[in-house]
């Protein structure tokens, strides 16, 4: 038989050796530092509660909390607080014309899904409908009205002006002379804003910055530092599959990034185990599918997987069956795992969604190899699926939900906004980072240029376009998810988080694919170099 000619992706191989990662180890797990954050927990606790008399200072404390990282260990105080500032009307005592302190208690009041009106921002609008002029030497009040511009749902006509004014001024304060510090909160707000960022990377730049504000507080940056430090550890599997598909990305370190996006607090590392090894499987069944695998092998895998059929195995080519059984077993030994602990059976639900992608994926390569070029709304139906956003959100589910209800998971098979709205979001970043490789190597025409075949567009109007859609779609998250959600808190957060680093991943391109660029700069920030402390 002739040598079947397969596409090449030529990934680079991954940069963190097996010895190295093995050979980390870290502190930060010891007894007196473990002590030393209790003690400091208690000292945060009380001030938290001595800043009673004033919600402002109260508000101000949660959102430091918050971007340090540490607000989950507060997470009853904070929900006290929250529910506390919500009643009070009008805002803040003695800040009620303080645009800083309204944009604060807006955004605060949305992340924690209560229902806000807009109309909180009447009072700094003039007659003609827009922000006041004045309000543009109010530069720390500026910065708070851009964050808190992108809580907004769809049609708030008052948050979209809040967003071009804010924008609009804080780009101007980068051309005069502002302090360092200012300027460098400036440029990093305006290139992500809070609400869009991964949490844990966003903690380990806030540490920095925090340090250098005067206003500081030394003991929630101790009980910051001490904390990072101590979330801070690594995990590796052991199935050497890597080894076995050198035709894919081995991106073991890389997946850890994407776990930790998407749930950073130490009583999940259960579903950031797992999540990281769905993560492995993911990564390289998308090679299996893009690059290396041909049109009846896929068919004949697609249906073998449809079927979740062990007997299937020996229908397909050795590199499928080393796949395939190394999916299997993953998948049964999660759900014995869950089994086991939750007295709930997830087979009826696991093996579903890995068919399910497997269906979107051949669709994809049929359309590939036909040359057929879908419309951007005909791709985006396969392609918020495609992107593994629904099979990841529902085992995130599973992983963080106890007791498991079969009411649920029968919803979240009928794609609910949790599931659908993040998953569009990573489908749309994916696609402007990875796409001009991908069109390259030979893949199917991916949203941007979908779009393009759709009106005739330029790249870069086309690239417009879904940055927009981006935009939009967070929108809905806001609304759809944030606000309107039967779901636990710790899901709803779990879900979006999934938007966040998916944004992270390819905010400078192909953040999963190319291991030496600025996810090594991550992973080393965020996984391998702690927080000197004295
Ligand atoms: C996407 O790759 C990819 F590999 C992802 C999203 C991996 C996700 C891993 C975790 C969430 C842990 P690629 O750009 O090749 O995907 P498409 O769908 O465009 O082929
Ligand atoms: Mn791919
Ligand atoms: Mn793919
Ligand atoms: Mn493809
Ligand atoms: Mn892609």
């Amino acid at each position: 038989m002739g040598e079947i000619a397969r596409r090449s992706a030529n990934y680079k191989p991954t940069i963190w050796s097996d010895e190295f990662i093995q050979s980390l180890n870290s502190v930060y797990g010891e007894k007196i530092y473990l002590e030393q954050a209790e003690k400091l927990k208690v000292e945060v606790k009380a001030l938290l509660e001595k800043t009673n008399s004033d919600p402002f200072e109260q508000i101000e404390v949660v959102d430091v909390l918050q971007r340090l990282g540490i607000s989950y260990h507060f997470t009853h105080c904070v929900d006290e607080i929250m529910k506390h500032i919500y009643i009070l009307d009008d805002g803040l005592d003695g800040h009620i014309d303080d645009l800083h302190a309204t944009s604060l208690r807006f955004r605060l009041l949305r992340q924690h899904g209560y229902k806000i009106s807009p109309e909180v921002f009447n009072k700094f609008m003039d007659e003609t409908g827009y922000f006041k002029s004045t309000l543009c030497d109010d530069t720390k009040g500026l910065l708070s009205l851009y964050e808190a511009s992108y809580l907004s749902t769809e049609g708030e006509s008052i948050m979209d002006a809040a967003k071009v004014f804010a924008t609009h001024h804080l780009k101007e304060k980068l051309n005069h002379n502002i302090h360092d510090n200012l300027a460098e909160e400036i440029t990093h707000a305006l290139e992500l804003p809070f609400h869009c960022r991964m949490l844990r990377l966003e903690s380990r730049w806030f540490i920095d910055t925090y340090q250098k504000r005067q206003d500081m507080n030394p003991l929630l940056l101790e009980l910051a530092k001490l904390d990072f430090n101590m979330v801070q550890t690594i995990w590796h599997t052991k199935t050497k599959l890597a080894e076995k598909m050198s035709f894919a990305r081995d991106r073991l370190v890389e997946c850890f990034l994407w776990t930790i996006g998407f749930t950073f607090e130490p009583r999940y590392r259960y579903c950031r185990m797992m999540t990281g090894k769905l993560g492995v499987l993911i990564t390289i069944i998308d090679d299996i599918y893009d690059v290396y695998g041909t049109l009846d092998e896929l068919e004949i895998f697609t249906d073998v997987v449809k079927r979740w059929d062990i007997n299937g195995l020996e229908q397909l080519p050795d590199y499928m069956k080393i796949f395939f059984l190394a999916l299997f077993n993953t998948v049964n030994e999660m759900a014995y795992d869950v089994l086991r602990d939750k007295g709930f059976n997830i087979l009826p639900y696991s093996p579903y969604r890995w068919a399910e992608l497997c269906q979107k994926y051949i669709v994809e390569a049929k359309w590939y190899y036909s040359g057929y070029k879908p419309s951007l709304d005909e791709y985006l139906s396969h392609g918020w699926v495609s992107i593994t956003g629904p099979l990841l959100i529902v085992h995130a589910y599973l992983w963080i939900t106890n007791p498991l209800k079969d009411k649920h998971l029968e919803d979240l098979q009928r794609y609910p906004e949790i599931v659908k709205w993040p998953s569009l979001i990573c489908r749309l970043a994916d696609d402007l980072g990875t796409s001009t490789d991908e069109l390259n190597r030979g893949d199917n025409p991916k949203s941007v240029q979908c779009y393009m075949h759709d009106t005739g567009c330029s790249e870069k109007d086309s690239r417009d376009y879904i940055k927009n859609l981006i935009g939009s779609t967070w929108k809905k998250i806001n609304e759809d998810v944030l606000m309107n959600s039967e779901y636990s808190r710790d899901f709803i957060e779990t879900s979006i988080n999934f938007a966040r680093i998916s944004q992270c991943m390819y905010q400078y391109g192909d953040g999963h694919g190319v291991p030496d660029r600025e996810s090594k700069e991550r992973i080393l920030s965020l996984l391998i170099e702690p927080f000197p402390l004295p």
